[in-house]
């Protein structure tokens, strides 16, 4: 054999070798570090889920108009707060009201816009049910306009997520029972033709489907945030010759996927002159974060955080991932994160496609505590950012 043939097969074997001891010390290496990372916190460590229980969907127990559940009025919250953890144990009949109305409101700080609603809010009320129950939707209409309304929710396997069997007419209330038997974190929204303008006016909302057992672990607090984009005529003239404080839709706009505004919970300044979201140092927060679009995908970021836990696409079954930076949430998607803070400050919560800051896309999560030099230390005082929306 030639000098050139020998090391033509003993190369790539010498190589496969190297690959795998690599690929095996890693493997070591990443089992050891569990527990011997500094700052991490051991109750961080991934919950144990016994992988047979959740890989089938959970049966319904019969006649969806028969079932003899005990029935409850679900606990409905506005953003950004959270109903809380169900401790139940048995499946309900989970009554939801709804009703839809449109109502002017402050839509930027400079401009109101007409918005279409869940309960007078945009967006609409939190709803948190467990897997199992028959969730029981009641539609009202009570929009003056004479536009049908309805709900498609994600969570409901079916024929349009339940809009088909939920449109409603002006004064109108239609009622539907669906079974839930998949938990994660679900988009809802209104689906009357056209669709794209009735979430593009503000009808979306989120509901939280609890695993039946194992549900993700508790943390010190809980907030929900919706973003969601809103398309404008530039305002008109008055009489009086002056724009109006009035915006309108645009259509145009919204084809184009050039919104006016990319909000947070409804309106510019929710999470920041309005609601800004509270934690105390050492806390563990979760964010259940919907994006109702209609266009854009949120690259959902945290400034000077990470997400300790993250339940990509709000799968609760999976493991979360760890000490993500950003994540995407699609339109029409969700998911949910923890944070543990550390440090005490303000932090930016914003759509990392950054120039959306400037149409509304910003919150601030405010951590209240004592300083941690051994953390994050500087002999200079932190320097004031006059105008910058990233430091108030
Ligand atoms: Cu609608």
């Amino acid at each position: 054999m030639s000098e050139y043939s020998r090391w033509r097969y003993l190369l790539p074997l010498a190589s496969s070798a190297i690959l795998a001891w690599a690929i095996y010390s890693r493997q070591q290496g990443t089992a050891s570090m569990e527990g011997l990372v500094p700052g991490v916190d051991p109750t961080l460590v991934p919950r144990t889920i016994d992988p047979d229980h959740y890989q089938e969907p959970i049966e319904p127990k019969g006649h969806l108009g028969e079932v003899d559940f005990p029935t409850e009025q679900a606990i409905l919250t506005t953003a950004p707060n959270v109903p809380p953890r169900i401790t139940r144990d048995h499946p309900v009949v989970l009554q939801v009201p709804l009703e839809t109305t449109t109502k002017t409101m402050q839509l930027t700080s400079t401009h109101k816009y007409e918005m279409w609603t869940f309960n007078d809010r945009v967006p609409g009320p939190f709803i948190r049910a467990r897997v199992g129950d028959v969730l029981e939707l009641s539609l009202t209409n009570r929009d003056e306009s004479g536009n049908p309304h309805n709900i498609d929710c994600h969570a409901v396997m079916g024929p349009g997520g339940g809009a088909g069997v939920t449109t409603a007419s002006e004064g109108e209330t239609k009622t539907a029972r669906f079974h839930l038997a998949y938990p994660g974190l679900f988009v809802y929204h209104c689906a009357a033709a056209p669709v794209p303008v009735h979430i593009a006016n503000g009808m979306y909302g989120l509901i939280y489907v609890q695993p039946e057992e194992g549900d993700l672990p508790p943390v010190d607090r809980e907030y929900f945030i919706m973003q969601s984009e809103f398309y404008c005529e530039p305002p008109e003239t008055m009489d009086n010759g002056r724009p109006s404080p009035v915006v309108e839709f645009s259509y145009p706009n919204a084809l184009d996927e050039s919104p006016t505004a990319v909000v947070f919970n409804g309106h510019e300044g929710a999470l920041t002159i309005e609601n800004p979201l509270k934690a105390k140092l050492d806390e563990t927060v979760r964010i259940y974060f919907g994006n109702a679009g209609p266009n854009l995908t949120s690259s959902f970021h945290v400034i000077g955080s990470n997400f300790h836990r993250l339940y990509r696409d709000a799968d609760v079954l999976s493991p979360p991932a760890r000490y993500v930076q950003t994540t995407s949430v699609p339109s029409g998607g969700a998911t949910i994160v923890d944070m543990k803070m550390t440090v005490p400050g303000t932090y930016t919560i914003l759509d990392h496609a950054i120039f959306r800051l400037d149409k509304g896309a910003v919150g601030y999560l405010n951590v209240a505590g004592p300083p941690r030099p051994d953390i994050y230390q500087s002999r200079e005082a932190p320097a004031p950012c006059v105008g910058c929306k990233l430091h108030p």
